[in-house]
């Protein structure tokens, strides 16, 4: 650009600055002077320029896009972004789960797949990950699980005897592990995943009828990996590979794109289903509950400032739309709290006025103030209710939730014939691994498991992988044994 053309710099208040390199001083060996008012904004907004990064997923990347509803299942839910042919503006963020922002892509772990769609009834937040289960069911047990993945407090490195001493007193874990040990532990790229809700969400249609659903997107990319070995030598070569391929992806114009089934289960089936259906470390196989195809979804445009689309994007699961609401999995009852309550922390009270989480439905709420409140509602009541007009709920709106009963008190959830935790992981490992995929599985995890885990915590672990199936609990001890 001609130097006539370039816009002269100012300070943040829009007052022109004579110089970008030299600061104010008394002769030009002299002392700085306070009234250099813009070198001391820079050094102080220099100093502010980091929001905590999130406790968990922190290195990420997203794109734009759009949902298309392609059928019409009305029959099954009213709300309306589902309405055949409807169009909605979309944001999606992957993810690693333990590492740090500046950690490296391509290491085994779950991938965020987090999605907000900017619906006219408001936002819908869908915050999965390239997982159907998760390790846990029980929302307190999910800081001891995170701290057991993240850096121990006397050397601050990660470690994989509190791993695995965490997953084999979690049984509940095996489904997950066996899943994360597996090939779809190390994604090729986000655009080589699949997403899932994972959780069990309720839908209702306009005439009342309640289903549980189960969200599957399946990548148009199809589903690629990383070897452990290549996947380690890419986290060296660049760190940053699945951020780039993405990026450069959809600047060279591919759009990737999912399509959306899902599940669905009639209402009164979910009580004497064959094993608890609310319980996240469970898929429901396919022959009970067939895949129903409902959209796609598809990213076509990159941010244009990282920080202020990806990290200041801000998912909450609690943001679902009329049509669509929880079920009694104690995770995502759990998850209803915990985002907003990261957000306020994290970017602030009023982070639903940024744009990348404004709402593009109009907002009427009695909220108000606060620290960088953006938008106000002007003089309207600030209370309900009241005479003078102000915004007025409406009933239609009234979850239509689940009849439930009983004492208070702390137990496991109720347990269903078939409830067992190794029955799923039993079936990933016999019957969907091939050959080839079950030796990578023991050598990924011989792997792992020779890698400072004290004796016990591996005698335990064998244990767990021979409950999962005997035969693989034996060819890890052996594997394990050969590398010793
Ligand atoms: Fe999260 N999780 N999580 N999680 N999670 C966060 O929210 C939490 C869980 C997931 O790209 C945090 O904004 C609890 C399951 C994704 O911005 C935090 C529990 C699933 C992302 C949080 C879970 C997820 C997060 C950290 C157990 C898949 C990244 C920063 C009850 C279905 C979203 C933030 C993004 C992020 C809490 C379990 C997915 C702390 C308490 C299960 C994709 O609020």
């Amino acid at each position: 650009m001609s130097d006539e053309r370039r816009p002269v710099t100012t300070t943040d208040a829009g007052i022109p600055a004579a110089s970008d390199e030299h600061s104010l001083t008394v002769g030009p060996d002299g002392p700085i002077l306070l009234q250099d008012h813009y070198l001391i904004q820079k050094m102080a907004q220099f100093n502010r320029e980091r929001v905590p990064e999130r406790v968990v997923h922190a290195k990420g990347g997203g794109a734009h896009g759009f949902f298309e509803a392609t059928e019409d299942l009305s029959q099954y839910c009213k709300a309306a972004f589902l309405a055949k042919g409807t169009r909605t503006p979309a944001f999606v963020r992957f993810s690693t789960v333990a590492g740090e922002l500046g950690s490296a892509d391509t290491v085994r772990d779950p991938r965020g797949f987090a999605i907000k769609l900017y619906t006219e009834q408001g936002n819908y937040d869908l915050v999965g990950n390239n997982t159907p289960v998760f390790f846990i069911r029980d929302p307190q047990k999910f800081s001891d699980f995170i701290h057991s993945q993240k850096r121990r407090p006397d050397t601050n490195t990660r470690d994989n005897d509190m791993q695995w001493d965490f997953w084999t007193l979690s049984p509940e874990s095996a489904h997950q592990v066996a899943w994360l040990f597996g090939d779809r532990g190390i994604p090729r790229t986000w655009r080589h995943m699949n997403g899932y809700g994972s959780h069990t969400f309720s839908w209702v249609n306009a005439g009342g009828e309640r289903f549980w659903v189960k969200y599957h997107f399946k990548t148009g990319q199809g589903i690629q990996f990383f070897a452990d070995a290549d996947a380690k030598a890419m986290a060296a070569e660049d760190p940053d590979f699945h951020l780039r391929d993405l990026y450069q992806t959809i600047a060279r114009g591919e759009h990737p794109s999912w399509t959306l089934s899902v599940q669905i289960m009639p209402f009164e089936d979910a009580a004497d289903y064959r094993f608890n259906p609310f319980d996240l470390t469970k898929v429901w196989p396919h022959a009970d509950y067939p895949l129903v195809k409902v959209g796609r979804l598809v990213l076509n445009r990159n941010p244009e400032n990282y920080f202020a689309e990806v990290e200041q994007a801000s998912f909450e699961p609690a943001n679902m739309v009329p049509g669509i609401g929880p079920s009694p999995d104690r995770m995502l009852l759990g998850r209803l709290f915990s985002y907003p309550d990261t957000h306020r922390y994290r970017i602030g009270p009023n982070y639903l006025q940024l744009p990348i989480n404004q709402p593009r439905a109009e907002v009427h709420s009695y909220n108000k103030d606060g620290h960088m409140r953006y938008q106000h509602s002007g003089n309207q009541p600030v209370y309900a209710p009241n005479s003078y007009g102000g915004p007025q709920a409406d009933p239609r709106y009234e979850d239509l939730g689940w009849q439930v009963s009983g004492e208070i008190a702390r137990a496991a959830a109720s347990r269903h014939r078939d409830d067992d935790d190794f029955v799923q992981p039993r079936m990933l490992y016999r019957d969907v691994m091939d050959d080839a995929a079950k030796a990578r599985l023991v050598s990924n995890l011989a792997g792992h498991l020779s890698q400072g885990v004290t004796p016990a915590v591996l005698g335990r672990a064998i244990e767990y992988w021979r409950s999962v199936d005997g035969d693989l609990g034996t060819r890890v001890a052996k594997a394990v044994g050969s590398r010793a």
